[in-house]
């Protein structure tokens, strides 16, 4: 039975990760920070009481911050994979705690590197570093791919860069299995509720019940490739699965801009939404409704509510969300891991909305969330 190492396990990706790892036989580690309140939701359908034998989950307290306890349980664990996807990972929220994100984000990997090679683990286990689109900030080359320098825009962007370089120092450095993915922002239902797109779909899903009058947007005109982290979370595998360590761009290959991601997510419940104004002064307004759609996707008895919102506004801009520099546009071309992984996605731009609204739409109807046993996406990989 193989064994991982899963930083970040109660973040999005820890959590497809996990799932998508225990199917395959491993038994999973993960590291979790303690907290006042219970921060373990995205993986309660995988925990396992301690009193089970074999678990196949198992949870340990720590912190990327803490090298001694990194060392302790990485000497615990003797992992075969160790997948560092822990981070500070909110752009704006970085441009507040700069000094923590450099810590957690640039020396966190650092840490883990340095506890692998003073361990004697460098021949037994490979090492997955979180890198991250935003490294190429104010791009130098469209598309981005492996090649494409760096210009990072934000403190989270420069830890990374720092954990990018390391990775890199100690595969070349001791010959250790480390690799950077390079991953291109990749969403689902279980994305955290202040990125852009939940911030979206979970607006959307409150408008259409008549919870909710207007959401207030940044940068509407930023461009983003977004995924599934569903398909991320494979690529993060099979990059590991590799003879030799290597680094990896994961993308899909498509832009959409922030305002249409809006239009689509209303447009995957029947409602069109129009945009007018400029700048800080540009909202959309509800133009027409498909109330057949509506009816099936939100439920017939919200239709009526929902009419008497036409012609007003839903979205609205409000400068605190701006950022001090702005990455404009990203996108990805993921050749390399076609080619060397296999890697494709299996989910577009539209199927990754359709699955946030369906999921975000049953999570605000409380009542129809709680009967069908909380999480719709219960068994991820199924
Ligand atoms: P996420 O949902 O924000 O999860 C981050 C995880 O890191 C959470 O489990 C969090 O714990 C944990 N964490 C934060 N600070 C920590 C610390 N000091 N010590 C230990 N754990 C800590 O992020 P994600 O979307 O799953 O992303 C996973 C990784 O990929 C991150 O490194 C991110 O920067 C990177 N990345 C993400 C994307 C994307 O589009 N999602 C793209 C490229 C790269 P709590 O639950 O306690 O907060
Ligand atoms: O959803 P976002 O906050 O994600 P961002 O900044 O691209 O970072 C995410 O993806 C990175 C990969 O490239 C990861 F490394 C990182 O950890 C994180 O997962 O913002 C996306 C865009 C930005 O241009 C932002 O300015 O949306 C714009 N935006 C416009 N209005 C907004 C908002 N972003 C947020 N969070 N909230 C808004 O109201």
């Amino acid at each position: 039975m193989k064994v991982a190492l899963i930083t970040g396990i109660t973040g999005q990706d820890g959590a497809y990760l996990s799932e998508y790892l225990i199917k395959k036989g491993y038994e999973v580690h993960g590291i979790k920070r303690r907290s006042s309140l219970f921060n373990t939701d995205r993986i309660d359908h995988l925990y396992q009481d301690p009193h089970v034998q074999d678990r196949s989950l198992i949870l340990h307290y720590g912190d990327l911050t803490d090298s001694m306890n990194l060392t302790r349980i990485i000497e615990e664990v003797q992992p075969d994979e160790i997948y560092n996807l822990a981070a500070m990972s909110h752009v704006k929220v970085s441009f507040d705690t700069p000094e923590y994100t450099a810590n957690a984000d640039g020396l966190g990997v650092l840490r883990i590197l340095e506890a692998v090679r003073l361990l004697r683990l460098v021949e037994k286990t490979r090492i997955y570093q979180a890198s991250t689109s935003e490294l190429y900030g104010l791009v130098q080359e469209v598309p981005q791919r492996e090649t494409t320098p760096f210009y990072p825009r934000s403190p989270y962007a420069a830890a990374k860069l720092y954990a990018y370089w390391i990775t890199v120092n100690y595969r070349e450095a001791y010959g250790m299995h480390a690799s950077n993915g390079i991953l291109f922002n990749h969403e689902s239902p279980l994305r955290g509720e202040t990125f852009v797109t939940r911030k979206v779909t979970r607006a959307v899903a409150r408008i259409a019940l008549g919870m909710y009058t207007k959401m207030f947007m940044g940068n509407l005109s930023s461009r983003r490739d977004w995924g599934h982290a569903k398909d991320y979370v494979r690529a993060m595998y099979a990059i590991l699965q590799q003879e030799k360590p290597s680094d990896y761009v994961i993308a899909t290959g498509v832009m959409t801009t922030i305002r249409d991601f809006i239009r689509k997510a209303f447009g995957e419940i029947g409602i069109k939404v129009d945009f007018k104004g400029k700048c800080t002064e540009e909202v959309a307004i509800v133009t027409a409704m498909d109330k057949i759609r509506f009816g099936e996707t939100v439920g017939e008895e919200y239709i009526q509510g929902m009419e008497k919102r036409i012609g007003e506004e839903v979205v609205g801009v409000d400068p605190q969300y701006f950022r001090p520099t702005e990455v404009e546009m990203l996108i990805g071309d993921a050749s390399k891991a076609r080619e060397q992984l296999g890697w494709e996605p299996k989910y577009g731009i539209d199927a990754l909305i359709k699955d946030m609204m369906e999921s975000d739409l049953l999570l605000m109807k409380k009542d129809a969330y709680i009967k069908k046993g909380g999480y719709r996406a219960l068994n991820y990989f199924e």
